[in-house]
């Protein structure tokens, strides 16, 4: 248990109807009891936890507002301390004034993401949940909402569980063995042992591969829109982003500056960039738009490739679809409102030259769905539930889940090449100890500080 109390503003900044003053630690009723005054003068400390009660809040015994007060009583509560929550009216001073009362009743300021570092040293909430619980407030898309709180509601803490377990049992069956030094490991044993090895193996793998998906939906694919100028690139912007945010004329090299905006399109949040068309220009202005253009083309990790389906093909087509040669790529094919006038061949070298091609009208938004689709596809949200599926949710996490897999890796080698069972024991026990870093139960204090430090005040 930590000894001091703490207290802040949980709700957002600014004018509300109503804010919420948390107070979390030992002392939070005794704080409590000097600053809420219930009716017919019940005491503070009779009160019913998890239960609402209307009263005063009192400032040097002058009634400055009225709310409600819920006392949650330790364990039973967020952060596994005993908490009271005051709900006032939410205007900037009077929150302000009922915290700096609390203040002066004996709490300290809690520093950002104290409650919710409290709820994980209390054992109330893994490193993974409180860490998905940040991402549930900084959701800015359903998808986001969705992965953050799956992982907040424990989805990958009961996987990495699951795997702890399957890798405890090898090592107590090594150690059995590591017992009896005379005799080696039975064949049947070794037959056991390499199929629970393969499954944590098969486990471990998911979970590395996951990150990509879950990285496209929280942090997002820097993705460029190319294609020779008029192809509809800011069309098409527009219409991902939802938006009349990019000027859209039938003068080509319209488009000059990089512009830059987040969309969710599928599941994927695409950071997008509209660019310059490109082609050879002698325009001073327009010349520098391109070089912005390619330099953003180099600088992405998608690339959306877009050709405009009613003029036949030029060579900066051809050009186009060898500079994005080697990067991730979806063929657009726009215009598709119009007749085709683009060659069969130039379609076929298209499809021959891209894995992916979608065929869509940026002016009547049609074909925007296969372009989600093939989006989804790629980064196998397809075949994800984010709602349910453990996935991984950032780097720290999979740089454990790659230490752990080398080293289970080395186990499996380990007990192929008939070695001891004290070898394939240490690989093991190494293994555990990298997976344990995810949910914490061996991560250093400065990690958690760290990861807490990234917090609000008041969560
Ligand atoms: N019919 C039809 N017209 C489209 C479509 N997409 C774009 N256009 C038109 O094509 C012209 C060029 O569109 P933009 O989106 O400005 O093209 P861009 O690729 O950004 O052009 P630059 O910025 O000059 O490189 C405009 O007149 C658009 O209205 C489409 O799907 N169907
Ligand atoms: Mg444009």
């Amino acid at each position: 248990m930590l000894l001091s109390t703490v207290a802040a503003v949980s709700t957002a900044r600014g004018k509300g109807g109503v804010a919420m003053i948390r107070i979390s630690g030992d002392s939070a009723l005794e704080i409590v009891s000097k600053m809420f005054v219930l009716p017919k003068k019940t005491d503070v400390f009779d009160l019913i936890p998890r239960r609402c009660y209307y009263g005063s809040i009192v400032r040097d015994g002058i009634a400055i507002d009225d709310g409600t007060l819920t006392y949650f009583k330790a364990p039973h509560s967020f952060t596994g301390e005993d908490v009271c929550e005051i709900c006032c009216h939410g205007g900037s001073y009077v929150t302000q004034a009922v915290l700096e009362t609390v203040l002066s009743c004996g709490a300290k300021m809690a520093s950002a993401g104290e409650f919710t570092k409290r709820a994980y040293i209390n054992g109330k909430l893994t490193l993974s949940r409180a860490e998905a619980i940040g991402g549930v407030i900084d959701a800015t898309n359903d998808a986001q909402l969705r992965l953050s709180s799956s992982i907040a509601r424990g989805t990958l803490s009961n996987k990495l569980t699951y795997i702890r377990a399957l890798m405890l049992d090898l090592i107590t069956r090594s150690y059995a063995t590591i017992d009896y030094p005379d005799e080696d490991i039975e064949d049947n044993e070794r037959g056991a042992m390499a199929n629970t090895l393969n499954k944590v193996l098969a486990e471990l793998t998911g979970l590395k591969n996951s990150y990509r998906s879950s990285r496209a939906v929280s942090e997002g694919i820097r993705t460029a829109i190319v294609g020779k100028p008029n192809a509809g690139k800011s069309s098409l912007y527009n219409a991902l982003a939802g938006e009349e945010l990019a000027i859209v004329t039938d003068i080509a090299g319209t488009t000059r500056d990089v512009i830059e905006h987040t969309a969710l399109v599928g599941n994927v949040t695409l950071r997008l960039a509209d660019t310059a068309g490109i082609r050879e220009t002698e325009d001073t202005v327009e010349k520098i738009g391109v070089m912005r253009a390619k330099e953003k083309l180099d600088s992405s990790e998608l690339v959306l490739c877009v050709f405009d389906m009613s003029e036949r093909e030029s060579d900066q087509d051809y050009k186009i679809i060898k500079d994005v040669q080697g990067k991730s790529c979806i063929a657009v094919l726009n215009k598709g409102d119009l007749k085709v006038c683009l060659s069969e061949e130039f379609i076929q070298h298209v499809h021959k030259s891209f894995e992916y091609v979608c065929e869509i009208s940026a002016k009547s938004q049609n074909g925007l769905d296969g372009l989600a689709e093939v989006l989804n596809k790629m980064y196998e949200l397809d075949k994800i539930n984010l709602s349910n599926d453990p996935l991984i949710a950032n780097a720290r996490q999979l740089s454990s889940v790659n230490l752990a897999l080398e080293k289970v890796k080395e186990a499996k080698d380990a007990l192929d090449f008939g070695e001891t069972p004290d070898i394939i024991c240490f690989a093991l026990e190494n293994a555990l100890s990298e997976l344990d870093m995810i949910d914490a139960r061996a991560t250093s204090e400065e990690i958690v500080n760290e990861i807490f430090s990234r917090f609000c005040v008041g969560k």
